[in-house]
């Protein structure tokens, strides 16, 4: 038997043996009394019998005082085997008859003892008592046969035992194999040929995890295998150049990278407080490509050229922004309406309602269109690789694919995706689902995520779905989905300031002590990121901890976002009037708990308050990465500091040394926060060494990279078949 089974039986068997043992100490003296009881109750009524066979001649013999006939008939009876004796007492307790067995030291008053058992019978004749009959009889045969009867009870129980553990390793090594065979058949159905599987029923709860580790293993060893050393800008670039050498490329965005605004000393460039910014402005660097994106900057028609064109980053340029221009009941409608207002709360968990109106939707469906026929426009061939990102364009990739056929799009959802139930709420699902699925390939941060879409589009419309193959095939056509893990482009180090001197400055400039202890909130004010929550934690710590008071706070930096929504404004004042309850409890102290700057920060401001910081804190209810979180990481040189993230976060799948905590418990943010504070530096490095390692080697260029392999690969793919297709009398489906 193999050693597993060998372990899974024994644990089963010694346990059992435990308790045939205990109950075997238990019952055996319990039943030896019983069946000693019985065998005494059976000597008892066997006195009775003998007692009555004898009475009539005895009280006849000794009434007429016939010794001879009395002893004679004593000594008949008792010549049964376990009489040892019968005597006969008068009413004065005198033996007056005996049998010749009687042993010497027996009188009338002797009682019964463990080698014999003893009745004393009256007798009686017409009513008047002559004396008693003794009935002597010899037990050691109970002892005997107790004895036996032990023996034989414990071979039962041995027999028992032997019996139950050998039927018991026998069914634990046959379930053992097969369960391993169910398992093996199982892996070896998801990494093969997922379709007409058949899932052992005990194994079914199992699937989806399995399926997203294979997935998750999947991807780490394409990684491993592609990336032999670190993504950077230069790889990347060699990556287009030998992948997809000549080929072009144009990005899709709502937010544009640079917005050129009229300032009071002349038009002024800023980079806008997005993560999907951060994300893909490095790669355009690295590709030259075209980015078509709103043009919404006060001095943006100002700054194009008479295409809309304009070459940024402004300082030394690196690829084409093309600006779109949008009506403003093009931008209420698509923008705020149907993109902030329906979609934005559809895919997060944040406990806000999506509003979905018909005149929005229609604004999100022009304003795609318009997006899509500048992408035409734009395109000098009919292949480019088509960068879509995200959820303000979901309809864009069928329409591109309408009349680019053999383009390739790749679409990035930088936001999660939700559960079939939640999604199906949306009127326009299936259109959007439609749009969705003209992309060549479709991009989630998270396995998680893409499971989510996967299940969303089997619910809701007719397609095959190749589980393994993580393909939807819908039309004819098949777009795959894949997780993508964004990141940050990982900081140069010449431009890092000195950290001493963020520090003091920080603190200096917020009129703070120099050993002040600082924790560090950066978001868009958006309801997702759990600002309040975080506030909440803050006072909640201070209650907990008044040591803390005057000597920590919490430095809230929120950009402005969305600010014409009610939803927006409303958790605007709700921020501010929190800060400001909190800060008022605390007036004495000579700090206050919450400072808070609803403005815009340039990045190397928000470099300088990262190094600055003891603490990052990242209280998402809901995110699809964030990545302010790898940005405080790769800020921290010094390997010092320590990241609070949520669990709701697309980053806590990776960042596992950071103190996790569920955002919703404003205790357990409390309590991570004192952690953080009383973390000792050695602690500190440990964690923040191996997450500096992870964001380093798992940077955006990696990101991008990985995509634009894929699309590669996919567009390769995509030649052969048309090769073969332009010499087949039959129509072929695009391939993936
Ligand atoms: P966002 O919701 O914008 O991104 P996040 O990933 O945290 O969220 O990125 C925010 C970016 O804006 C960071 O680069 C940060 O530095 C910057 N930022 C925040 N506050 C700022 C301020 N006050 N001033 C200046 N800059 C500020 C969406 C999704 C995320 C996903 C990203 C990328 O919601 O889940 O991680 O896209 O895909």
């Amino acid at each position: 038997m193999p050693i597993r089974p060998l372990q899974v039986s024994l644990r089963l068997i010694l346990p059992l043996a435990l308790v045939i043992g205990l109950s075997a100490l238990v019952l055996l003296p319990m039943v030896d009394d019983l069946t000693q009881r019985w065998f005494l109750r059976d000597l008892d009524t066997r006195a009775q019998m003998v007692a009555a066979s004898i009475r009539e001649p005895l009280i006849d013999y000794v009434m007429l005082q016939d010794s001879d006939a009395v002893q004679d008939l004593l000594a008949r009876a008792a010549i049964d085997g376990h009489l040892l004796a019968l005597d006969f007492c008068d009413l004065k307790g005198h033996l007056r008859y005996r049998s010749s067995a009687l042993p010497p030291q027996l009188n009338c008053r002797a009682a019964s003892s463990a080698s014999m058992r003893i009745n004393a019978i009256a007798l009686e004749q017409s009513g008047i008592a002559i004396g008693q009959l003794l009935i002597v009889q010899d037990t050691h045969f109970i002892q005997r046969r107790s004895d036996e009867f032990r023996f034989y009870l414990t071979v039962v129980f041995l027999l028992m035992f032997l019996g139950i553990s050998v039927l018991v390793a026998w069914i634990a090594h046959w379930s053992w194999l097969g369960w391993v065979s169910a398992l093996k058949n199982l892996l070896r159905l998801e990494t093969a040929s997922p379709t007409g599987s058949v899932t052992p029923p005990e194994f079914r709860p199992l699937v989806g995890d399995l399926r997203a580790m294979l997935h998750q293993m999947h991807i780490e060893r394409r990684v491993q295998q592609q990336s032999p050393q670190a993504w950077t800008p230069q790889k990347l670039r060699s990556l287009l150049h030998d992948e997809l050498a000549g080929d072009e490329v144009l990005v899709v965005s709502n937010r544009e990278p640079y917005i050129h605004e009229q300032g009071e000393q002349g038009i002024v460039v800023r980079r806008p407080a997005s993560g999907l910014v951060t994300a893909v402005e490095p790669v355009m660097r690295a590709c030259s490509g075209t980015w078509i994106a709103h043009g919404s900057g006060s001095a943006d028609r100002l700054t194009v050229d008479t295409h809309d064109r304009v070459q940024v980053p402004p300082s030394h340029p690196a690829y084409t922004l093309r600006r779109v221009w949008l009506t403003s009941k093009e931008e209420e409608g698509y923008y705020y309406g149907f993109s902030n207002e329906g979609l934005w709360p559809l895919c997060h968990m944040a406990h806000v309602r999506p509003v979905f109106r018909t005149a929005d939707w229609e604004q999100y469906v022009a304003v795609n269109q318009r997006f899509a026929d500048a992408v035409i426009t734009e395109a000098h061939t009919d292949d480019p690789v088509v960068l879509v990102q995200d959820y303000h364009f979901a309809l864009l990739p069928r329409m591109v694919r309408e009349k680019l056929p053999k383009a390739t799009i790749i679409m990035f959802w930088h936001i999660p995706w939700p559960n079939p139930e939640s999604f199906g709420i949306c009127p326009w699902r299936e259109e959007l689902l439609e749009g969705l699925l003209g992309n060549t390939l479709l991009g989630f941060h998270t396995p998680f995520h893409c499971k989510n879409f996967l299940e969303t589009v089997d619910r809701y419309l007719e397609t095959r779905i190749e589980h393994e193959a993580s393909t939807i095939s819908y039309g004819g056509e098949l777009t795959q989905v894949e997780p993508y893990p964004i990141s940050i482009a990982w900081p140069e180090s010449e431009t890092v300031l000195d950290i001493v001197q963020c520090r003091n400055e920080l603190r200096e400039s917020l009129n703070l002590p120099k050993d002040h202890r600082i924790a560090l909130g950066v978001d868009r004010l958006d309801y997702t990121k759990g600002i309040v929550e975080r506030f909440q934690a803050v006072d909640r710590l201070l209650e907990s901890r008044p040591e803390l008071i005057g000597h920590f706070s919490l430095l809230q930096i929120a950009a402005p976002s969305r600010s014409s929504l009610d939803e927006y404004q409303n958790l605007e004042a709700r921020v501010r009037r929190l800060a400001n309850q909190i800060n008022q409890r605390y007036l004495n102290a000579s700090a206050p708990p919450i400072v808070l700057r609803i403005e815009h920060y340039e990045s190397d401001q928000l470099a300088k308050c990262y190094r600055a910081s003891n603490i990052c804190l990242v209280t998402s209810l809901h995110d699809g990465m964030n990545l302010v979180a790898k940005e405080f990481i790769a800020a921290r040189d010094d390997e010092l500091g320590v990241l609070i993230l949520s669990q709701f976060t697309g980053a806590a799948r990776e960042l596992h040394e950071a103190l996790i905590i569920n955002p919703y418990h404003i205790e357990q943010g409390a309590q991570a926060l004192y952690r953080a504070l009383n973390m000792p530096a050695a602690e500190q490095r440990e964690r923040m060494r191996s997450m500096r390692t992870l964001v380093r080697d798992f940077n955006v260029y990696r990101w991008a990279g990985l995509m634009l392999l894929d699309a590669a690969r996919l567009r390769r793919r995509q030649r052969v078949t048309e090769k073969i297709h332009t010499h087949s009398q039959h129509p072929l489906r695009r391939a993936v």
